[in-house]
């Protein structure tokens, strides 16, 4: 079993370390990495960047068991086969430009990712507007930021976030709307946390839902009816204009439009008791929430999906900024609306102009002059005219035939776009897939006409800007694997072969960098807030020794700015900005007799997105292995399905088959769901199959928090799991689960009907496909195998273990019942040369002879420490405090991020 993650911490940038940026969330936390051969890395937090000061969560300090390059997509391929380079870059530029040349440039897009580095996304942005010359291209970032995107454009005049995470430090009030943090973006919760041990008086608040990890750490939890934000933050509007905290000195002075903000909030939530009833919450909690507010300066709100993905995303962001700028609370220290971005470089992808609807350089597509600038900035054949089409409509364009070639990057689609089944039908009807990867096997490879290799985090060099404007440098400190190429080169060499050779000629990240930041500047005169061209004269060397920087960095500013909007400052006419009067909507669809439930869909802590990466890490896949929906008690008793049992979910749009957790957290009504789970981990736990592609009117985004559905207790003839030090192959049950172990795959089964005879089943299990890899030593071994067996047909239990001299192979517990031995004791059993004679004879009994042996789920990701093991410390040493624990088992004292767990196991 490995120990502890961060398995050097003497690494420093003086014996060699590589200075570069964590890969996953938009915290943007700096790390020192240094290679340990082709496939892992020494990791450790870098001390001396401004985001993380040398912390990583249990996803960063993993990053170096995520590095193999078993399932690496490494050699370009056409059609299944591979290609070489030049096949397969020609095969994209010629059928691009024949579609182009037949149908016209709409009739082809790019979908883009917030993965990407700055630098690539620029070159993608710039070869499909002003070269294509269409506004397809848009991103996943659509499911994510769009709707603060298009609320701050409303507001500000223009997509900027005002605050740093300095400001959390600085706050006495941190209301967290929409975002669980604690797992989302722990290294700043952490920081948050840190804060509130220094300032007594700093209070937090949440506003969620269901009760998370960010709201055990809460001074308040508001557990509103979903969908009810508006109303909430238009109450608390009125409220404070009720109780005279409006700086109408600050309105007078920077705001246009205001007054009808007011009128509308007024209207729509007019007091105390009707916002509680519609909010679903108590008077008193909503009135204590409503009165901090009014009365401490130094706020700072956060958000994130909670608020974004909602089909009126945009108008939820409008009526929290609206807060901020009536109490004149932006821009100062400790004080401001911050949106919290998720990807890496979302915001990166925001600056270059990588959403169908804008320009590069926060530019406006639909302003005539604003397309002049950037058409003569490149000296670019054309400009898109119009804004192209965005994330759900492509893909309904794509169904419908009138877009025949897309080109997808660094994001997965039909993982993670809603009604995924309707989104696969496209992909399968689309004329030409192209998919620029890291991986393959993953549910869009069988998709794509042409894979592209793409080089992976470790390997790439280039720019990300974090969710507090701060642009930090990744570098490489891997050599690039087989023939896979950045992708920026993959994209200006399909370019240079579509004819635009001169403009595509880039040989580094660093030339495309600097045109980049010198567009930012160019006839900028200081009406756009976000300008780099303070770094467009970087040399090579300037570049890469660049050090964490905010936005804008001009000659005003040439070391960036923490703050802005301090004074106003704002990008409209006169620098003013606006309140948008926000009419609170409904969600799109609303539960019904037939679909009586709400599905909300959203993160864990130790997986990212689509498991890519994450799914590789045997640390990270043992604190929540399956996926599952987690529902009242209530709900639970009324359809009958108990906690651990399978459930079916239904949608209007498709279905699915997870694990039941019943928990109090959960509001009545309400049903959440991790969106992680796809093909290679789970056969039916692909939740966008049932999410409603529902978006907002403005930004586009998808409404991925709200969905009606039904529920329904499945009903198995067998529950079942094997663990197996080779992968198994073709499963065909009801319910597979795989997740990857330390020496061993384990794999949740449950099916309809139970098969003619258990030991033939097995050995079809085990029966390796021709060509496979079972090791030479395996086989030599065979002939020291030995079975154990134990078979009930009266129970219908069966239970098998297969040795090889000695050690554990392989073993299956089947049960009519869901309740079966637990996985940890087992699985450690994987990790020994030999099982004892002593355990050997419990092995079919599941469980170890002492209870003291198994350590049961894992709690801490970062030193593997098991719920068992932490109950049976604060049993019998009597430990009271997260620190005691800290002290005695490690757990909790590196990331952090499961004290939340850790102090509700001590409370209970
Ligand atoms: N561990 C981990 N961290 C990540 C990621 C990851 O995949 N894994 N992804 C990154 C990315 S790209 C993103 S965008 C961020 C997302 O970060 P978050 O937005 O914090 O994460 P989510 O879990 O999507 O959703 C946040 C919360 O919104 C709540 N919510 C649902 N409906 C409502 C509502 O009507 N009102 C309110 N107020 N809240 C509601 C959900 O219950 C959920 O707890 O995380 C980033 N960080
Ligand atoms: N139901 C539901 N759906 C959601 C959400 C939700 O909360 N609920 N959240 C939405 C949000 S906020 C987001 S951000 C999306 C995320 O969804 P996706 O973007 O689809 O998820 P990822 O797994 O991050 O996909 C990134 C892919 O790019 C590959 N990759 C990684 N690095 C590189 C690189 O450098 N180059 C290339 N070419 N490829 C690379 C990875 O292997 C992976 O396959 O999901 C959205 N979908
Ligand atoms: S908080 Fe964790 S996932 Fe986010 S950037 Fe930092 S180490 Fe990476
Ligand atoms: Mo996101």
């Amino acid at each position: 079993m490995s120990s502890a993650p961060f398995s050097n911490p003497s690494l420093t940038r003086e014996n060699g370390a590589i200075a570069t940026t964590c890969p996953y969330c938009g915290v943007g936390c700096g790390i020192l990495a240094a290679a340990r051969g082709p496939e892992s890395a020494d990791i450790k937090g870098d001390p001396e960047h401004p985001s993380n000061f040398g912390r990583l969560c249990s996803k960063g300090s993993s990053l170096g068991e995520t590095l193999s390059l078993e399932t690496r997509l490494l050699y370009p391929e056409i059609n299944g086969r591979r290609v070489s380079w030049d096949d397969a870059l020609t095969t994209v530029a010629n059928t691009f430009q024949r579609i182009i040349e037949t149908h016209g440039p709409d009739a082809v897009a790019f979908y883009v990712s917030g993965q990407l580095l700055t630098e690539d996304y620029y070159v993608a942005n710039k070869l499909m507007k002003g070269y294509i010359g269409s506004g397809n291209i848009d991103t996943n970032s659509r499911l994510c930021m769009s709707s603060t995107v298009a609320a701050q454009k409303r507001a500000f005049g223009e997509d900027v976030v005002p605050g740093c995470y300095e400001d959390l430090q600085l706050a006495d009030l941190v209301v967290l709307v929409g975002s669980n943090a604690a797992w989302c973006h722990p290294i700043l919760f952490q920081r948050l946390l840190a804060a509130k041990r220094e300032n007594r008086r700093l209070k937090i608040v949440n506003i969620d839902p269901r009760r998370t990890a960010t709201s055990q750490s809460a001074d308040l939890h508001l557990p509103i009816r979903p969908g009810t934000d508006a109303v909430l933050f238009n109450g608390l509007l009125n409220y404070l204009r009720q109780h005279d905290s409006i700086d109408f000195g600050f309105l007078e002075k920077h705001l246009g439009l205001y007054a009808e903000a007011f009128e509308t909030a007024r209207k729509t939530a007019p007091s105390l008791p009707a916002v509680a009833r519609i909010c679903g919450i108590s008077e008193e909690d909503l009135a204590t929430f409503y009165q901090w507010f009014a009365r401490t300066e130094k706020t700072v709100t956060l958000w994130s999906q909670g608020v974004n993905q909602s089909s009126s995303g945009t108008d939820k962001v409008n009526s929290i900024i609206n807060v901020h700028l009536a109490t004149g609370r932006i821009g100062k220290p400790g004080m401001g609306p911050f949106s919290l971005t998720g990807q890496p470089n979302a915001m990166g992808g925001r600056e270059v102009g990588g959403l169908a609807n804008q320009l590069a350089a926060h530019l406006d597509i639909e302003n005539p002059e604003h397309r002049n600038l950037v058409q003569t900035f490149w000296n670019a054949p054309r400009i898109a005219e119009k804004p192209g089409l965005k994330a759900v409509e492509m893909f309904r364009a794509i169904a419908g035939g009138r877009i025949k070639a897309i080109w997808i990057m660094a994001t997965n689609p039909a993982v993670s776009l809603p009604d995924s089944n309707a989104v696969r039908d496209a992909l399968g009807r689309c004329e030409f897939v192209v998919v620029s990867e890291c991986e393959s096997g993953t549910d869009l490879s069988q998709y794509a006409h042409v894979s592209l290799p793409a080089l992976a985090w470790g390997e790439k060099d280039g720019t990300v800007t974090n969710s507090e404007r701060r642009i930090s440098r990744q570098r490489a400190f891997l050599p690039p694997p087989g023939e896979a190429k950045p992708d920026w080169w993959i994209i200006s060499r399909v370019a240079q072969r579509m004819g635009y050779g001169d403009d595509f000629n880039y040989q580094s990240a660093w030339e495309i960098f600097v045109e980049h930041a010198r567009l930012s500047g160019f006839r900028n005169n200081g009406e756009r807030v976000f300008d780099i061209s303070g770094l467009a004269e970087l040399d090579r060397a300037g570049y890469d020794a660049l050090k964490p920087i905010q936005w804008p960095v001009n000659q005003c500013h040439p070391n960036g700015v923490p703050r802005l909007f301090d004074g106003g400052g704002f990008s409209f006419p006169g620098r003013r900005a606006r309140m948008v009067p926000v009419l609170p909507k409904a969600p799109a669809n609303l539960p019904d007799s037939a679909y009586p439930l709400v599905l909300n869909t959203g993160r864990i802590r130790d997986q990212w997105h689509t498991m890519t990466r994450t799914g590789k890490s045997a640390r990270l896949t043992k604190h929540l292995p399956e996926p599952y929906a987690e529902l009242n008690p209530h709900d639970a008793a009324r359809y009958a399905v108990p906690d651990g049992s399978l459930v079916r979910l239904e949608s209007r749009f498709g279905q699915a088959l997870v694990r039941a957790r019943v928990t109090e957290d959960q509001q009545r009504g309400a049903v959440f769901v991790p969106m992680h789970w796809s093909g290679p981990y789970a056969n039916k736990g692909l939740i966008n199959a049932l999410v409603n592609p529902a978006v907002d009117p403005v930004s586009g985004e998808p409404e991925s928090k709200h969905t009606p559905i039904r529920i329904e207790p499945y009903r198995a003839a067998w529950y079942g799991f094997a663990l197996s030090r080779d992968p198994l192959h073709a499963i065909e049950v009801d319910y597979r689960i795989t997740t990857r172990g330390d020496g061993y795959w384990l794999y949740e089964l449950a099916h309809s009907e139970p098969p003619p005879d258990w030991a033939a089943w097995v050995r079809e299990l085990r029966a390796q496909p021709s060509g496979s890899s079972e090791s030479a030593s395996t086989k030599r071994a065979y002939a020291e195998e030995e079975w154990l067996q134990f078979a009930d047909p009266y129970s219908g239990r069966y239970r098998c273990a297969l040795l090889h001299s000695g050690r554990l192979q392989f073993c299956i517990f089947i049960d009519r019942s869901f309740e079966l031995p637990p996985r940890s004791w087992l699985a450690g059993l994987f990790g020994l040369d030999r099982v004892p004679d002593r355990t050997r004879m419990s092995l079919l009994a599941g469980k170890p002879a002492s209870a003291e042996d198994d350590q049961g789920p894992i709690v801490c990701s970062c030193f593997s420490v098991g719920i068992n093991t932490l109950k049976r410390a604060i049993r019998k040493q009597n430990l009271t405090t997260a620190e005691q624990i800290g002290a005695a088992l490690k757990a909790g004292t590196n990331c952090g991020s499961c004290i939340p767990e850790i102090k509700s196991l001590l409370q209970g």
